[in-house]
């Protein structure tokens, strides 16, 4: 800004007869504190608590604290790869669903104090908060309002205890860059015993009152990010756990309203398909590089944040399955964004505001992302033709606008002169925001480029236009992105009902569908040892009739059984396929699943289910 600003003084010294103000912002804009959060981009999310030792996504609140043991941790070689992949920050899953807290807490005593790790003197968030400050990246927490273990869970009680928790995050660790307020809210929990299901309504922010916790956090730490807290807070979720943001992607609520506020998006995603949390055998289901590459188009590259998620194992090291996609993903990004073909292009524009070149269409090459290319007040629409000192080759666009202004733009298309003749390489553009990255459908050699925006809210402010080369696809083998936890063999099963085939068919498209508490009983022909087994809920992204609970029998004669119950989490947010570990092995020639529960319905369905 700074420099924008002493350009614009020098520009208006030497030319003073063609100065011309700098628009007027435009609806709502971000605080000082959301710009620099959105040019962070990218950075991790860890997932390490009680539940990476039980193989849960969600800990219902009884889970002992003794099983916290890592024997190999080391915060600064975790956090040492997040920085090396060019990652920014960490949050860290300081207190999930489960209630546990993994720092010292005066607040509960269903902390790491119990647990046997550095014989209960132990405090993860201090381990990563001193890590990111060794190796320069930002830290934050995430505290997860919903408590399983609390038996105020649900009554004015545990507002004073999450409060206070907060404030011990906020006060004892040092600069917090964003907390996480997780939209996850009440339901079955054990609750300090009462093993019951306790809601607090449909407004979560009445029950947290989350604008007095906002206002606390202000002062607390006034360039802290606020992620969820309903729509009081700074951030919110992009919408789906695979990482992706809707797109054309505005980064206000209220739009065009009195009441138009800025709130960006963060995508957040696993690089694992396992979960978010660590499970066994998840080496086999780490998410490409190609893949992540496509995650980072569909939330960086659409004007939101992304959160990567990796999760340490009971040792507390991370998975090298999951590192070397990460550092595999981190090369490639960083060649993609490294040369700018269009960096220095001169450049023409339609229509300069004020024909004062402070605003002249070259800003958008000038590799300053403060400097913009404006046209006058109540001008829309308008383009800038780029001459590139050279031809090249390129597949990747991306466009930034000047957003301390506000977000404007809302349509546009880009141009290139190829074999005489320009021609249309993206006719779909909608919004830009802090950035978009548009990968084209092939790639493109030229050395003229145009930008035509066709519709904006007012004058359009737009810092940089770069011309990118997405890099070769590294390893072509990893791109499988269904891989089943176990391989069973499934051909020789008996199943009953026989519509239930479609749950046994290694299909992940075609499921299951049928009444709550109507029973599958499978005849494996053979006994063997059953120690899991894994169910895959359906895929076609409708939450009616998708069983989130259950009970799971097995039998070595078709008349004996034994039975666990449980729930499947996280389903509605994350509807991936979740291993279920039984207490203990079970000689099994049968077994039994009966769907109790539906997210929404009263029936029940099942996409694939398998045994190990
Ligand atoms: C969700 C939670 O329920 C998941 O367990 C996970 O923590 C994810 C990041 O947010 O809402």
């Amino acid at each position: 800004m700074k420099k924008h600003l002493t350009s614009l003084i020098l520009a208006s010294l030497a030319l003073p007869s063609l100065s011309a103000e700098a628009p007027k912002p435009c609806g709502a804009v971000p605080t000082p504190q959301q710009v620099d959060w959105l040019r962070m981009e990218w950075y991790a999310f860890v997932h390490f608590s009680l539940n990476t030792y039980t193989g849960k996504e969600w800990g219902y609140g009884d889970e002992s604290p003794e099983l916290f043991n890592p024997t190999d941790f080391n915060a600064s070689a975790i956090v040492s790869e997040f920085q090396k992949a060019g990652m920014t920050g960490m949050i860290y899953t300081a207190k999930h669903h489960d209630g546990w807290c993994s720092w010292p807490t005066a607040s509960t005593k269903h902390s790491i104090k119990k647990s046997p790790w550095k014989q209960g003197k132990g405090d993860v968030v201090k381990a990563f908060a001193k890590a990111c400050k060794k190796h320069n990246i930002k830290f934050g927490v995430y505290i997860s309002p919903w408590d399983r273990n609390c038996a105020e869970y649900g009554k004015k009680g545990y507002l004073r205890v999450y409060y206070k928790q907060i404030q011990e995050l906020l006060t004892k660790y040092g600069p917090i860059f964003e907390i996480w307020f997780d939209g996850a809210n009440g339901g079955d929990g054990y609750y300090g015993g009462a093993k019951e299901r306790r809601n607090i309504g449909n407004d979560a922010s009445a029950y947290y009152n989350f604008p007095k916790i906002v206002k606390n956090i202000r002062k607390m730490q006034p360039d802290c990010i606020i992620w969820g807290a309903g729509q009081h807070g700074d951030v919110v979720w992009g919408g789906s756990e695979k990482g992706h943001v809707k797109y054309p992607c505005w980064n206000v609520i209220n739009k065009d309203s009195d009441q138009e506020r800025w709130i960006s998006l963060e995508g957040d995603t696993p690089i694992n398909h396992a979960g978010w949390f660590w499970h066994a055998g998840q080496k086999d289901k780490v998410k490409s590089p190609e893949h992540l590459m496509q995650v980072y188009l569909d939330s960086v590259g659409r004007g939101a944040n992304l959160i990567l998620n990796l999760a340490p194992d009971k040792t507390g090291r991370l998975d090298a399955a999951d590192v070397e996609s990460l550092q595999t993903f981190g090369r490639m990004r960083r060649s993609l964004l490294a040369s700018d073909f269009a960096r220095g292009a001169s450049a023409s524009a339609s229509v300069v505001r004020g024909d004062d070149d402070t605003f002249g269409g070259d800003k958008l090459t000038d590799g300053d992302i403060e400097s913009y290319w404006c046209t006058n007040d109540g001008e829309t629409t308008g383009s800038v033709e780029l001459k590139l000192k050279k031809p090249a080759t390129f597949d990747v666009v991306r466009l930034r606008e000047q957003i301390r202004l506000g977000q404007r733009v809302s349509g546009f298309t880009i141009e290139a002169y190829i074999d005489g003749a320009w021609q249309v390489i993206d006719a779909e553009g909608k919004t830009i925001g802090n950035q978009v990255l548009r990968k084209l459908a092939q790639p493109v050699t030229t050395d003229r480029v145009r930008l035509n925006i066709t519709e904006s809210r007012a004058c359009p402010c737009i810092s940089e236009l770069s011309l990118l080369r997405m890099p070769d696809a590294q390893d072509a083998g990893t791109q499988q992105e269904y891989v089943f936890a176990f391989n069973a063999d499934k051909q020789q099963w008996s199943v009953t009902p026989a519509t239930a085939a479609a749950a046994f068919d290694n299909n992940p498209d075609t499921f299951w569908q049928g009444g709550n508490n109507d029973s599958i009983v499978v005849d494996m022909k053979k006994v063997s040892k059953i120690s899991s087994f894994s169910y895959l809920p359906r895929q076609d992204g409708n939450l009616q009739d998708m069983t989130d609970a259950y009970e799971f029998s097995t039998s070595v004669d078709g008349e004996h059984w034994t039975t666990v119950k449980g729930e499947f989490s996280n389903l509605r947010a994350n509807p991936i396929e979740l291993t279920i570990d039984l207490e203990s092995a079970q000689n099994a020639r049968y077994f039994r699943f009966t769907p109790t529960r539906a997210l929404e319905g009263h029936g029940a369905s099942a996409a694939e289910i398998n045994v190990k």
